[in-house]
């Protein structure tokens, strides 16, 4: 019996797909089919995939040319799976010439050719929404956003404002960028979704706006110093049905939420200290003492909780600019520690010792791929980790597109107290003297 084998995502299962289940099955006697498992996908970058892992498993086994139907869950289990089927032929469409040349020292390898004319990416172009995205800027940095939110299924970034003509027309001409406006409210109309990225001082009054005019929001955190007033833009956002989404990328990132699990469903655990330091990774921009202490603020409230029953800060001041500040917080059972260097500079790393194990991120740890769980007694550390490129946008914008699809306005993230709360300890940092 001649045993084939071919792997494919099968979203939007169409006809192209169905040609080669044809014809890899003609190729021999048995045909086995790996179908991508989620995780698998989004790892290799395939974001956009619509269907679950359910429903494409159902839509092969539907054609009834398939013997069986596997789920490839890693990079580099073809050739495991190979071995373990003892298959005879590897098939896969001749998008992928050449890329797997290296099977077929392990069996014979066959590329057929791609039905023309259709594919995927081109059903979820048609079939689903699209969201133009708009940026109000005040630099000519775009924090990823352009390149980040196009690996996004139906999500492209298209306008730009800035109130500083010299920076709008750097912006779009750098990112390339269709449409660039110096009148806000035509910006504003012409978005489905609006990233609000620019100084502190002005992201309120831009917020307000663009929920007003019934807009979704992407903001740069925090999105003022006064909670009352983070209060009024999460109330308008709610009469208004739409969605308010705080920039802090890493609740959307797969090994913080591991993090989380671990430490929130007990894993270490009593939790005794929190600690983490960090600095700004761009020299280059200055006065974002507040951005990197809410990136800080909010694992802390995550891990420790809100009631802690003491707060103290110190700050190092230049005029208005806090250059460092060390932020400590007494809770009943334990303590955090909170160091931000904006103009100082501090080693970034995040500590949180348990009574039960302590994890370690080192480096960017608020965008990082892994950490470290260090539990007593044992020589090695266990490694958890999980591979991406880029800042982490794109999980937020998949966040924001699943939101949409299930007409939630409410992010999982960032719940709305712990936005509050930051906005609240900032606010008393802020006030805090030399
Ligand atoms: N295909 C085709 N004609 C099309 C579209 C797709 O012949 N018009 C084939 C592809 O070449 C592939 C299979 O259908 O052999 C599944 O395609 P996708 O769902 O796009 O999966 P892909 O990302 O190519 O997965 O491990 C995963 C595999 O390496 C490939």
């Amino acid at each position: 019996m001649k045993k084939i084998i071919t792997y494919g995502t099968f979203d939007l299962f169409h006809k192209g797909h169905y040609n080669i289940l044809k014809r890899a099955k003609e190729y021999g006697d048995y045909l086995i089919v790996g179908v991508t498992g989620e995780n698998y996908d989004i790892g290799r970058g395939k974001l956009s995939v619509h269907d679950t892992l359910a429903t494409r498993i159902e839509n092969v086994k539907n054609t009834g040319l398939v013997d069986e139907i596997i789920v490839e869950e890693y990079l580099g289990q073809k050739i495991g799976d190979i071995i373990k089927y003892d298959i005879d032929a590897f098939v896969i469409g001749d998008d992928w010439v050449g890329k797997f040349d290296h099977l077929s020292r392990y069996c014979n390898m066959v590329y057929l050719e791609r039905t023309k004319g259709i594919s995927s990416t081109q059903l979820r172009e048609e079939t689903f929404e699209n969201y133009d995205i708009g940026i109000i800027t005040d630099e000519i940095d775009d924090n990823e956003l352009v390149k980040e939110a196009k690996l996004v299924n139906g999500f492209q970034v298209k306008n730009v404002f800035s109130d500083d003509k010299k920076i709008l027309d750097a912006f779009q001409e750098r990112y390339n960028v269709e449409n660039e406006f110096e009148n806000l409210n035509e910006m504003i109309e012409q978005s489905d979704i609006v990233y609000i990225h620019c100084a502190i001082e002005k992201r309120f009054n831009y917020i307000r706006k663009v929920l007003n005019a019934g807009k979704h929001v992407i903001y740069d955190s925090p999105a003022t110093f006064k909670s009352n007033e983070l209060e009024e833009l999460i109330n308008l956002a709610k009469e208004k049905n739409v969605i308010l989404m705080e920039n802090i990328k890493m609740v959307h990132i797969y090994v913080f939420n591991q993090l989380l699990w671990m430490t929130q469903g007990g894993l270490i655990g009593d939790i005794l200290s929190f600690n983490c330091s960090i600095s700004k990774d761009d020299e280059n921009r200055s006065n974002l003492f507040y951005d990197l202490s809410a990136l800080t603020l909010l694992p802390m409230l995550k891990i420790m909780g809100q009631d802690y029953e003491n707060a103290d800060f110190k700050v190092t001041k230049e005029g208005d600019e806090i250059e460092f500040a060390s932020m400590n917080f007494v809770y009943p059972n334990g303590r955090a520690v909170i160091n931000v260097g904006n103009v100082v500079r501090v080693d970034n790393q995040l500590e949180i010792i348990g009574t039960k194990g302590t994890i370690r991120m080192r480096g960017n740890w608020w965008r990082s791929k892994n950490f470290s769980l260090h539990k007593p007694g044992e020589v090695d550390a266990e490694l958890y980790n999980t591979n991406f490129e880029g800042n982490g946008f794109k999980y937020l914008i998949k966040a924001m597109s699943t939101m949409l699809k299930n007409n939630r306005i409410e992010s999982m993230g960032v719940f709305e107290d712990e936005s509050i709360k930051i906005v609240e300890i900032l606010e008393k940092v802020k006030n805090t003297q030399n």
